[in-house]
């Protein structure tokens, strides 16, 4: 680690602030250079102790930048890891308001719900599958707090990786009998389909983004709980949104789910 203890916090205070208050902000690398990645995560963490001392509760974990599309878009080849909160959860074909967000755009995903503990180092997509109650359908909505969606890695996670709201819904499926690869994905904005996928675009399987994870807690001395829902990461590159704007996601044998911006 390179920064202080003060220097994290204030670090988490600014970014959490432009969350909150919808407001862009310089990426802090450039007032960092130095910054390492155990301070991203650090400065990640404070953010998330900050919302849970007022009472925020942690709901699902995300990887993010697993797909081809999403690191070419971002100018990236890592995949990223954070959290998501209750307040970031929308109901299927419930509304966002675009006015609290600064520049939002969505991602189709894949979600899993374990119903085993997954813990790394070593962990695989066979593990991962085991330990799977079930996938479904997931729309994560992201709003980098850096201008003009422009970021580094360690920006980005200190910036708990863009996350803001995501929605769930469609048919909550077993993965026995699925082939996660090739499940086709259909991303349409008012009607059109904007982006389209399959499994595969994620890692190679979108598993391994879930066994990523794992690894990546399990350097940390954390494993993910039984019982965890996880979006596995954008398969495709991100869309952006404007108010009025309906999008829904079609995922093959998984069902649709829908949002609607105001
Ligand atoms: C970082 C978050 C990426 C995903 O699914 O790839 C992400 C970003 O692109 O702003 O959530
Ligand atoms: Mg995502």
């Amino acid at each position: 680690m390179n920064l202080n203890q003060q220097t994290i916090a204030q670090l988490a205070e600014h970014l959490e602030n432009a969350e909150l208050q919808a407001h862009e902000v310089i990426k802090i690398t450039e007032a960092h250079p130095d910054m390492d990645w155990d301070d991203a995560y650090a400065i990640q963490y404070e953010i998330l102790r900050r919302k849970l001392a007022r009472g925020a509760k942690v709901v699902g974990l995300k990887a993010g930048l697993t797909s081809h599309g999403k690191m070419k878009q971002m100018g990236v080849s890592t995949p990223v890891f954070g959290w998501l909160v209750d307040y970031f959860s929308v109901p299927d074909g419930g509304e966002i308001k675009h006015s609290e967000l600064i520049h939002p755009k969505v991602e189709p995903e894949i979600v899993f719900v374990t119903k085993k503990a997954l813990k790394g180092p070593g962990c695989h997509i066979g593990g991962v599958l085991a330990a799977t109650d079930f996938v479904m359908p997931g729309i994560e909505i992201i709003d980098s707090r850096y201008k003009d969606f422009k970021f580094d890695l360690k920006s980005v996670i200190a910036d708990n990786c863009s996350s803001t709201r995501f929605v769930l819904g469609g048919q909550a499926t077993p993965v026995a009998g699925l082939d996660l690869r090739t499940l086709g994905v259909v991303m349409e904005k008012n009607g059109e389909p904007v982006a389209i996928g399959a499994g595969a675009a994620v890692l190679g399987h979108p598993a391994a983004a879930i066994a990523a994870l794992a690894n990546h807690l399990g350097a940390r001395g954390e494993e993910i709980p039984a019982g965890t829902m996880i979006l596995s990461g954008g398969v495709t590159e991100a869309i952006a949104v404007a108010p009025g704007d309906h999008v829904t996601l079609r995922i093959q044998s998984l069902g649709t789910v829908s949002t609607r911006f105001i």
